[in-house]
């Protein structure tokens, strides 16, 4: 104290400054959490829910739907989008807004909406469960959503670059076309096998490393959507290498890796997304290790097996839709 006293501007200084974080710090804490007429105000619409298609939304001309409302009061919403057959879903959430302003590309959560579907709209606010709006918009054509990675294989290709490969335990593999229940546009591949192997065909996708460029094992996924009605099937996906160089694949001299995935034998379209971090070394068979890490600048082909979740004797089967690569994120 004897110091300010001997430097009473000093002392100004400091007292100035104590009652400036003093109001600083009181301004902050009356700021913190939400007002209270939002906690307790009852909650009126400046705008009614609504969106921009009422005849609606042709995204194959890159139509997008703008959903809008008006609050008189900062508000979290909840906006949940459900296909009426598809069952396809997606949610936008907002958090203390006056107002929502969203736009709907097509984006789904697992399968996709599909052509010529309704599509139910309900908006919800967690803080004012009694206050709900629904609404619904008519989708004709699904999106093309190509544009969020690489597409491997859609079915739809008039020359794709895919190709599948039956074995001594396949019993069917194809292309099914004009297909009313493909989860994308009107094709998909079905495989069947039965034995007791463990490889019942494959869908073989090749890939070229100048497209895996700038990316990495962890920010690297595989989409793939499958289905089954068949208990205990399984993919087995499986990532080659051309270690050596040579330009091909082959076995007992290029390194194989391999995840597998099991599928749920309900009927129903599942969307399955998995780094290439998951992916482990293949030491199966005659396969080799030679650095035991994947070089995806020697990646050369991606192949998505039917196959089994055990060894047991047995009918497996399971179809197989728009398999795409994206980066940074899931599908
Ligand atoms: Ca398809
Ligand atoms: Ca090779």
């Amino acid at each position: 104290m004897s110091f300010f006293l001997s430097n009473p501007k000093l002392l100004g200084t400091w007292a100035f400054g104590l009652v400036v974080m003093c109001f600083v710090g009181c301004a902050k804490e009356e700021s913190l959490g939400p007002d209270l007429e939002s906690l307790y105000g009852d909650l009126d619409y400046t705008e009614a829910f609504s969106h921009n298609m009422p005849n609606g939304v042709h995204f194959e001309q890159g139509d997008t739907v703008r959903f809008s409302c008006g609050f008189n009061l900062p508000v979290a919403y909840t906006l949940s989008l459900t296909g009426q057959t598809s069952g396809a879903t997606y949610a936008f959430q907002g958090q203390g807004m006056h107002e929502l302003d969203v736009l709907w590309f097509g984006d789904c959560d697992n399968v996709f909406f599909r052509q010529n579907e309704w599509v139910y709209c309900l908006l919800e606010f967690p803080d004012h469960p009694d206050d709900f709006k629904l609404d619904s918009v008519f989708v004709w054509e699904q999106p093309d959503l190509s544009n969020r990675g690489l597409l491997l294989a859609s079915f739809e290709e008039i020359n794709p670059i895919f190709s599948i490969s039956s074995g001594e335990f396949t019993e069917s593999l194809d292309v099914v076309t004009e297909a009313l229940d493909a989860v994308e546009g009107g094709a998909y591949m079905r495989g069947i096998g039965a034995g007791a192997g463990s490889w019942f065909g494959a869908l073989r996708l090749p890939l070229d490393p100048q497209d895996l460029l700038g990316s990495s094992l962890g920010n690297t996924y595989l989409n793939v959507h499958v289905r089954s009605d068949y208990e205990g099937s399984a993919s087995v996906i499986k990532l080659f290498e051309d270690s050596n160089g040579d330009g091909l694949v082959t076995s007992g001299e290029d390194e194989v890796f391999t995840t597998k995935l099991a599928v749920n034998a309900d009927n129903t379209w599942h969307r399955i997304s998995i780094p290439w971090s998951d992916f482990e070394l293949d030491l199966s068979g005659n396969n080799v290790s030679i650095n035991g890490q994947i070089d995806l600048d020697q990646i050369s082909r991606l192949d998505c097996t039917v196959s089994q979740t055990g060894t047991a004797s047995g009918t497996y089967g399971l179809d197989v839709d728009y398999v795409i690569l994206t980066f940074d994120q899931p599908f």
